[in-house]
């Protein structure tokens, strides 16, 4: 079942790619196997990340098109883990993108869920590297920033992408310590609006001693997106950022995934179910269970 499934994701086959993320999501039986089966080039992935309605699916749609003229085939993964109900927002997303749908040359996905960790989706390094083997030579994943979440995004991608809009002085505020590390390149959208240039002016400032820690330094691009203004810049300035892209991040979000599955493998045979009934049996026969003793002693843990 999964080698067929397997077969025709690696084939380039769309219908087939959203199957198989769908059965990875939901771990139908198999999905370990088939996720074992794939080996993936260095495909690199573009994460976009800010505050609701900053005009991240804007950006992503224009950046989709100046891809496509490239001739790249482009995966586009959306992510909302602020809220478990995102209809609106994945509906914006699909309304911002929906001139792509039908594109053979891309593939959008919006995933709702968060991860039980905090993260951006239980799955998004599974999905991700589905969308790798499927042949996309890029991947955009766009998600509203949220604590965690910003972590996971820029260990996942090789250039991460904050926009902003000129009204988001409490975010520059806020994101002193979160966002100025993950950002490798800063998008002000929505310089049509007023303040912008005064907003921009503020940020370079507040970057300029980042520039030193920071090992590259970190572009800030305006932009109108809505209009396509800016985003060749910013297609620049995300090519820029992914020569120089660091293993670091992405090995340290590997090692706590490993280190997930190794704990899940590890604990696949306690059922919580028999733990019990081995409780209730040890009272009835000793009167009282002690739950030091029995973790240094069960069979289970040998
Ligand atoms: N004035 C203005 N509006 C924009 C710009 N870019 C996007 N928008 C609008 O802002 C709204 C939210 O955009 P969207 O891309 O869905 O934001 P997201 O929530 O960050 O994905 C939409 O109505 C867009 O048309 C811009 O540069 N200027
Ligand atoms: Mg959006």
């Amino acid at each position: 079942m999964w080698q067929k499934m397997l077969e025709a994701v690696l084939s380039g086959d769309t219908k087939a790619l959203a199957r198989a993320i769908s059965f990875v999501e939901n771990e139908t039986p198999g999905y370990e196997e088939l996720l074992s089966a794939i080996s993936t080039n260095a495909v690199p992935v573009i994460g976009i990340t800010g505050p609701p309605g900053a005009g991240k699916s804007t950006i992503t749609d224009k950046l989709i098109g100046k891809y496509i003229a490239a001739d790249d085939k482009v995966a586009v993964i959306c992510v909302d883990p602020s809220s478990p109900f995102n209809f609106g927002s994945v509906l914006g997303d699909r309304i911002r993108m929906s001139e792509w749908y039908t594109n053979n040359n891309v593939f959008i996905r919006s995933l709702a869920t968060r991860g039980s960790m905090g993260g951006l989706h239980p799955k998004i390094i599974e999905i991700t590297e589905l969308a790798k083997a499927a042949g996309y030579n890029r991947i955009i994943i766009e998600t509203v920033g949220v604590g965690q979440s910003e972590v996971e995004i820029a260990g996942l991608a090789d250039s991460t992408v904050v926009v902003l809009v000129p009204e988001g002085g409490d975010e520059v505020q806020t994101m002193k310590s979160g966002l100025m590390e993950i950002a490798d390149v800063f998008v002000v959208n929505k310089t049509d609006r007023p303040g912008a240039d005064g907003f921009v002016k503020n940020l370079r400032q507040m970057l300029a001693p980042a520039f030193h820690s920071h090992k590259n330094e970190i572009s800030v691009v305006k932009t109108v997106a809505h209009e396509g203004e800016g985003i060749d810049e910013l297609a620049e300035a995300i090519e820029k950022s992914l020569q120089h892209a660091d293993g670091e991040k992405k090995s340290w979000l590997l090692a706590e995934r490993t280190w997930q599955l190794i704990q899940k493998h590890r604990m696949k045979d306690i059922d919580k179910l028999q733990l019990k009934t081995e409780i209730e049996q040890a009272i009835r026969h000793n009167g009282s269970f002690n739950p030091y003793q029995f973790v240094r002693n069960s069979a289970l843990l040998k």
